[in-house]
């Protein structure tokens, strides 16, 4: 079934809604039997990469480009990295140091939220080790004091680590408390449940499975709408002075 060219897909200077409709897979070198939705990626002005991994069963990601991080959506992947392997189920994440060589394969058909993005490091302080956790081991604190929007820092917030990647859970009715302008970019990709995203000039209604980039200093505004939490996974740029070299 076709929409007749309609689609809520947008692609603004500040921002990018792209929802499945307008998804088109792509092969990428390297990887076997996955395939990739680029949601993210300097081409459209990110400093970073973001792509969905459609894996059939035993497929594999091919090499990185700088640092990855992986957080399971569907299905169970196996990360191999040095005489270790680490099962990871949905919900599942890892932060790959860039330049550590591993493997990522999926024993069943599998979707894998990948974010890869060139280090920034600082002098003298050494860049964070792998590491892997689960979304459900994580406390989640209620942002600004707020109990019905509770965020969960995935990663540790320390000097090696030049990224954040959280989830934020709204309870239905729950909103950001303010219309944040920063100079973090973001990638976002609605997990569950939806609402309206002010981005810019523009609102948009934003559902399950809708992936969003925010451009540094864009405009943004959240409130979740209907009778089911919403859910989002959200990349920024973290804990580097706005000088450092990229
Ligand atoms: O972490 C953030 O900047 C987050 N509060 N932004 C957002 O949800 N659009
Ligand atoms: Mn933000």
């Amino acid at each position: 079934m076709h929409n007749l060219g309609h689609t809520r897909s947008d692609r603004q200077l500040t921002h990018l809604l792209q929802t499945p409709d307008t998804f088109v897979p792509m092969p990428l070198p390297g990887f076997d039997s996955v395939s990739v939705i680029v949601h993210a990626a300097p081409a459209m002005g990110a400093a970073f990469t973001q792509y969905t991994a459609e894996f059939e069963p035993g497929g594999s990601l091919g090499p990185a480009h700088g640092q990855r991080f992986l957080y399971v959506l569907d299905g169970t992947v196996t990360v191999a990295l040095g005489s270790k392997t680490y099962r990871l189920a949905p919900g599942g994440y890892a932060h790959l140091p860039p330049n550590r060589q591993h493997t990522v394969k999926a024993s069943t058909r599998s979707r894998v939220a990948v974010i890869e993005k060139p280090a920034t490091p600082l002098l003298n302080v050494a860049s964070a080790p792998a590491l892997f956790g689960k979304e459900d081991d994580v406390a989640s604190q209620p942002l600004g004091g707020d109990t019905a929007l509770q965020v969960k820092q995935l990663l540790p917030s320390i000097p090696g680590l030049d990224y954040a990647v959280n989830t934020m859970c709204y309870e239905p009715g729950a909103a950001l408390a303010l219309v944040e302008i920063h100079v973090m970019e973001h990638g976002l990709l609605m997990l569950e449940g939806g609402g309206i995203y002010h981005l810019g000039n523009c609102w948009y209604p934003v559902q399950t499975g809708d992936f969003i980039w925010m451009a540094p200093y864009c405009p943004q505004w959240f409130g979740a709408l209907g009778k089911t939490s919403a859910k989002y996974l959200i990349y920024k740029d973290w804990n580097r002075h706005p000088l450092a070299e990229r």
